[in-house]
């Protein structure tokens, strides 16, 4: 065992209004039961856990389809920021569990208010990188990097008060196998590193990871790992919402949270889009509560 962190603060976020299908919401408990604390108690690393309260389901006055629910994603956020945000400053690992990908909003305005120049690795089969302009669904989780790169609707991106917007050159995608056109042009303009599943193919995950783990780690006070579910391969992962085909194996996601945990760099990580209501038993959240494990510090020797 190596690198475990001193003190984790699991923040669970059980919040599912950034996107269609209902059932994320479920996610952290499924997590719990799937047994996550037993796990934290044999790896022996010392935790609290606080839960977020969803917010009630609000009457949306001025109904925008390309930005739904926004009154409730705006709240959730605002609170997870500030939680976040004090979490950092103590100096604890949050470790936040969903709950949608909207969620991240939240996580990463309170990260930036603490930390000034944030690294931030976005294991996704998605880039979550629409605005309002260019979104497909109207869902906000998948606008969530976006917002974080201050694009977008600017209550979202005003979420949290004065911090410093992520950079494009501290954020590395890995996983993408379904980018809507207006986010190929969004990396490409933003000059965001990009490792698709084609180049975890040529290039391995070994080589994909020590990429990812130099370029978010150069020059950063701190490095946030985001972390969807549907990275992995829908065959060993079915319980998330929005699944695409070709994605990553359990041991290609293993390696890369044994990477992160090796490397020591990662100051705060969520994990989102685990549906119970979509799984197979509890395939998916035993790999999760395996992948948390491995990312804080578990070794196979
Ligand atoms: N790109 C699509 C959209 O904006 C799908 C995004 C959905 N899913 C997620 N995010 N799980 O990673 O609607
Ligand atoms: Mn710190
Ligand atoms: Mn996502
Ligand atoms: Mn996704």
């Amino acid at each position: 065992m190596r690198n475990l962190p001193s003190t984790v603060t699991i923040l669970s976020v059980p919040f599912d209004r950034g996107a269609t299908r209902r059932g994320a919401g479920q996610g952290p408990n499924a997590i719990f039961g799937s047994g996550l604390k037993r796990k934290l108690d044999t790896l022996g690393i010392p935790y609290r856990v606080e839960e977020l309260a969803a917010p009630p389901e609000m009457k949306d006055e001025a109904h925008n389809p390309q930005l739904k629910h926004v009154q409730e994603v705006l709240s959730i956020n605002e609170l997870l920021a500030a939680r976040v945000y004090a979490l950092a400053e103590t100096g604890v690992f949050p470790l936040v569990l969903g709950g949608d990908h909207s969620i991240a909003i939240g996580t990463l305005a309170g990260l930036t208010r603490h930390h000034r120049n944030l690294g931030v690795i976005w294991l996704d089969a998605h880039s979550d990188l629409n605005t309002p302009d260019t979104t497909p669904s109207g869902n906000i989780h998948g606008m969530s990097l976006a917002v974080s790169l201050g694009k977008g609707d600017t209550r979202l991106t005003s979420i949290g008060g004065a911090k410093s917007p992520i950079k494009p050159e501290n954020v590395v995608l890995i996983g993408s196998r379904s980018l809507d056109q207006g986010e190929r042009d969004l990396i490409r303009q933003e000059g965001i590193t990009c490792f698709t599943m084609q180049d975890i193919d040529r290039l391995g995950m070994f080589r994909v990871m020590e990429e990812a783990i130099r370029i978010t780690s150069a020059g950063t006070d701190g490095v946030h790992l985001s972390f969807d579910i549907d990275s992995v391969d829908p065959k060993i992962a079915p319980g998330t919402g929005t699944p695409v085909q070709g994605g990553l194996s359990y041991r290609e996601a293993h390696l890369a949270m044994e990477m992160l945990s090796e490397s020591g760099i990662v100051t705060s990580a969520e994990f989102v889009e685990n549906n119970p209501l979509l799984d197979r038993g509890q395939t998916t959240s035993r790999l999760l509560v395996g992948l948390i494990a491995s990312m804080l510090g578990e070794s196979i020797l």
